[in-house]
This record gives C-alpha cells, structure tokens and sequence, in this order.
C-alpha cells in the first residue's frame, strides 16, 4: 500500500502522482491522475469506498476487433473516505506475470469480501488466447491478492461482478460479446466459433451462477440471463438496447438492477428483476456516451447516497487510456436509476 508507515489519514493528505493521494475533487474529475484507469468496479467496507480498476497502458499492441490494445497486465485499488475525495491510490495489487495461466489483457475486474478474505475476480486471456475468469485473494481490501493456480471451470469470457445477496450467497456475473467472446461459450463449453444470434433472435445474455461458500468456484452450472422489453418480451440481438458487456448487478430497495453496456450505443443502461437470476425489465438509460468507444460502470452508496463509478477518455482522446470517475446516481420513485456527471 502507499503511503507505507503512516496511517491512512496521514496517506490520504499527501498530494502526489502514482502511488500516493490526490488532491482532486474527484466528483468533478479522475479519480487518480498520473495513471490510466479503467472498468471500476466500486465496494464500502466499513465504511471506507474502494474502487478495484483496471490499468491502460500504451503498450504498442495495434488495435484490431479483438480489442488487442486493450493491452493491460495489473489491477489497482483506489480508496476513498468521502465522494469528493481526495482519493488513495494503492498501486498495483495484481500483476499478470504472478497469475500461473494468464498471459494478457487482464480485463474488467470485481471484488467480494467473506469475513476478512477479501477476492478479485478478473478474466484474463490464457495461453491459447480464451478469456477465462481468475480469482485472487488477500487479507486486505487493497491486497496485494493472491491468484488461484487455475481459472474458475465452466465460464468463461470478461467482466465478472459479484453480487452478495441479502442472505450471504454470492453471484458471479461474466459477459462481453465480440472482443470478449461470450458468443463463443455454449454452456460451460468454449467452442472457438463466433456463434452469434439472428438480428430478430433473442440477444446472447450474460452469465450468471451462484457460487461456492469460499467463492472460488461454480456452486452449479452456469445460466443466460434474460433482458426484456416492458412487455416480456427478449430484447433481441439487433436491438440497439441489448446486452454487450459489463455486466453489474446491485440490489437496491429490494430490487435486483443489471447495469450494462450497450457497446455500439455507447450508453450504460439498466434493467429490473425480483430475482439474481432474471429474466431483467429493460428500464432506461442510467449514463449517456461518455467520450471513448467503451464505457464501463458499477454502483455503490456511501454515506448513505448513491454513486455510480464509470470510466471515460475525454483526458487522453484514446479509446484505451482511460479516467475512472465518480457521479452522483439518483434513484427515482418508480425505480429508475440515472447518473449525473460533470
Ligand atoms: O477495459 C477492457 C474492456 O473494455 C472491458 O473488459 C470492457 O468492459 C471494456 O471496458
């Protein structure tokens, strides 16, 4: 962690660059500067904001339909006490080369807490170039994390989310279509052919299953989640509104919201359930295009308001050097949820 031999509170009135606090009013800008970050993924424990990101770097790796510039090879932990910051960057927790199967492009991650274990989930590619789900954990919020020897069996693809329930059970979401490679997983079986819908067929869903007690693995096998139109029906693979990636999944008042990318819309959406498993209500638009071809975001409420984490790349004008920022979530009478950021 940064800020080493001194408390927190001290760590958190250093102004500096990578590593150390900022002093940045962090509603109005990055969260971190000095460093790229991406696919925030946000979490209060005791009381305290962390904010577990992926790290852009301008590796040199050409862009193609892969996403292959998304080049990036370890995961950060911010930290924030207060919405307005300042906020702590803690470096880097988690670093390809100590992942045993991971060979590139450590994507979107997620974090879970189960008593003082705390764990990241994130995909990475292994060595035959299949995006799998990894898990690493650590006696801290800000690691550094420890990966399992092998990826979690029977899912694949990007953007894990974990949700813990009400009751204690956890659910592990995954899910990004092209580049990501959903629609190359039939089952827990990854074929290795692009197998995608008709326009007029229902959309590829992420995946959801619950997991184990020590969440390390599958509790049972792995299913599609729905996402309809107000009438029921199955948002189809040709809808603008359809699922493409970064699936998140917050309970709020009850209610279950899956927050997704709409990739090609460029619009972070959200959609309704009873249930962690769906079938989803489509319900509106929570973020409008944000500058850069991705957008990303995740929800959490400290200090008793709600927040969304997004990212963009309005600082650099790249698609893949991005900013992890903060904004201010309202949640509205009849449900729905919409972002305000500056
Ligand atoms: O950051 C790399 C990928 O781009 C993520 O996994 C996607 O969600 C998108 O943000």
């Amino acid at each position: 962690m940064s800020g080493a031999g001194a408390g927190v509170e001290d760590a958190l009135r250093v102004a500096g660059a990578d590593g150390t606090a900022t002093e940045t009013v962090v509603l109005d800008g990055p969260l971190v500067e000095g460093v790229w970050t991406a696919d925030p993924s946000g979490h209060v424990w005791d009381g305290v904001l962390y904010v577990y990101t992926s790290h852009d770097e301008e590796t040199g790796v050409a862009r193609d339909d892969d996403g292959s510039h998304y080049d990036m090879r370890d995961y950060r932990v911010i930290e924030l006490r207060d919405a307005g910051g300042p906020a702590l960057d803690h470096g880097a927790v988690l670093h390809v080369d100590d992942v045993p199967w991971a060979e590139r492009q450590m994507w979107a991650p997620d974090a879970a807490r189960r008593g003082d274990t705390f764990y990241l989930f994130f995909p990475a590619k292994d060595l035959d170039g299949v995006f799998r789900i990894g898990v690493a954990t650590s006696c801290s919020p800000t690691g550094p994390f420890t990966a399992e020897p092998e990826p979690i069996a029977g899912i694949g693809s990007i953007d894990p989310a974990v949700l813990t329930d009400d009751d204690g059970s956890a659910y592990l979401y995954v899910g990004g279509i092209m580049g990501g490679q959903l629609q190359r997983w039939d089952g827990a079986t990854y074929t290795g052919v692009d197998a995608y819908p008709a326009p007029d067929a229902p959309a590829l869903g992420p995946r959801v299953a619950r997991l184990t007690d020590d969440l390390l693995a599958l509790a049972e096998p792995a299913r599609e989640v729905v996402v309809t139109d107000a009438d029921g029906q199955p948002l189809t693979q040709g809808d603008p509104r359809r699922f493409f990636e970064g699936p998140w999944v917050s309970r709020i008042d009850g209610v279950y919201h899956l927050l997704y990318s709409t990739g090609g819309a460029h619009t972070l959406v959200h959609a309704t359930s009873d249930s962690p498993y769906g079938p989803f209500t489509f319900r509106g638009t929570v973020l409008e295009p944000v500058v850069g071809w991705t957008t990303q975001g995740s929800i959490a409420q400290l200090d008793g308001r709600w927040y969304l984490l997004y990212h963009d790349a309005r600082a650099s004008g790249h698609d893949h050097l991005r900013n992890v920022r903060i904004a201010p979530l309202t949640v509205h009478a009849d449900g729905r949820l919409t972002a305000d950021p500056r």
